[in-house]
């Protein structure tokens, strides 16, 4: 495995710069809307340039996959971004590996202790007393016409301080919680821009296999997983990644690939 600041200074894989350059040249910035998925998606339809990105300060419908919510109490960062790449259906899934990367090293960044777990979050890495629970997650949705893609979404949110309903006080915390420091999400923002940047820069010029080493090297190792939606819920050992970004788990020693659907982490032994 390669350690994540090994990675980063890798030629051709360092962050340059002090911020993005294509990345945010366009903002839109709310106090509220009802997702911010759906805003940029709205721009998105009515010719928003590569790079806009939508902020809110509270998110009344923040949702995360297969129409679950996503709990957008104000202090958190709630980020869409309008992308316009030359990218096939079968290279979308790639981009929330990249997304996750981005989120994990500006969080590293921070100083927080966090990790990966397929496909979409963001947790407290193992060897915390937190670990396991979630402080950020990624939404990526595609707007296509036929086969061709005319733009992607990626959605992003970040918990930084306090706010989560009750009902999340077991399996979510924050980025204060972890650090003891409250950041504004605008800090925050400038600080992912960058890193967001780089690593969707990097799925477009070399897809999903340029991802795997970096996605392996910052994911939660060994982690027991089951296979919701298969028969039986299998339970196995998350061993990586394949090369197109499909998650490679170990069930009673039979390697599966694990490409859509659910998967939901077991707590560590
Ligand atoms: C996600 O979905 O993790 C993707 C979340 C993406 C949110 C961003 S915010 C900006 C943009 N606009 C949107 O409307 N969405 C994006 P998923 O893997 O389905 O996880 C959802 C699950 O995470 C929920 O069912 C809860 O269990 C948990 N959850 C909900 N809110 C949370 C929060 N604020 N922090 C941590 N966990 C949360």
């Amino acid at each position: 495995m390669v350690p994540p600041a090994a990675e980063a200074r890798r030629p051709g894989g360092a962050i340059g710069g002090d911020g993005a350059t294509w990345l945010g040249r366009q903002r839109i910035t709310l106090d509220a809307c009802g997702s911010t998925n759906d805003e940029a998606a709205r721009l998105a339809r009515a010719g928003a340039s590569h790079g806009t990105i939508v902020t809110a300060a509270v998110q009344h419908a923040g949702r995360g996959r297969l129409g679950r919510v996503w709990a957008s109490p104000p202090g958190g960062l709630y980020l869409s971004a309008v992308l316009r790449l030359p990218l096939r259906s079968v290279d979308v899934p790639p981009v929330t590996l990249a997304v996750g990367i981005a989120v994990h090293d500006t969080l590293r960044a921070l100083a927080a202790p966090v990790a990966l777990k397929w496909p979409n979050d963001v947790v407290v890495a193992a060897d915390h007393a937190l670990a396991g629970r979630k402080l950020a997650g990624v939404l990526v949705e595609a707007q296509s016409s036929g086969p061709r893609i005319d733009a992607i979404i990626v959605g992003i949110g970040l918990d930084l301080d306090g706010g989560l309903p009750p009902e999340l006080a077991a399996q979510a915390t924050t980025l204060a919680a972890l650090t003891g420091v409250t950041y504004p999400p605008s800090a925050v923002l400038e600080r992912l821009l960058p890193h967001l940047e780089h690593w969707i820069d990097r799925t477009v010029a070399g897809g999903a296999d340029t991802l795997t080493a970096a996605w392996e090297a910052r994911m939660v190792p060994a982690a027991r997983v089951r296979l919701v939606g298969e028969a039986g819920a299998p339970v196995g050992t998350a061993l990586g990644l394949d090369r197109d970004g499909a998650l490679r788990v170990d069930v009673g020693g039979q390697v599966r690939r694990v490409i859509a659907g659910e998967v939901v982490l077991e707590p560590l032994a």
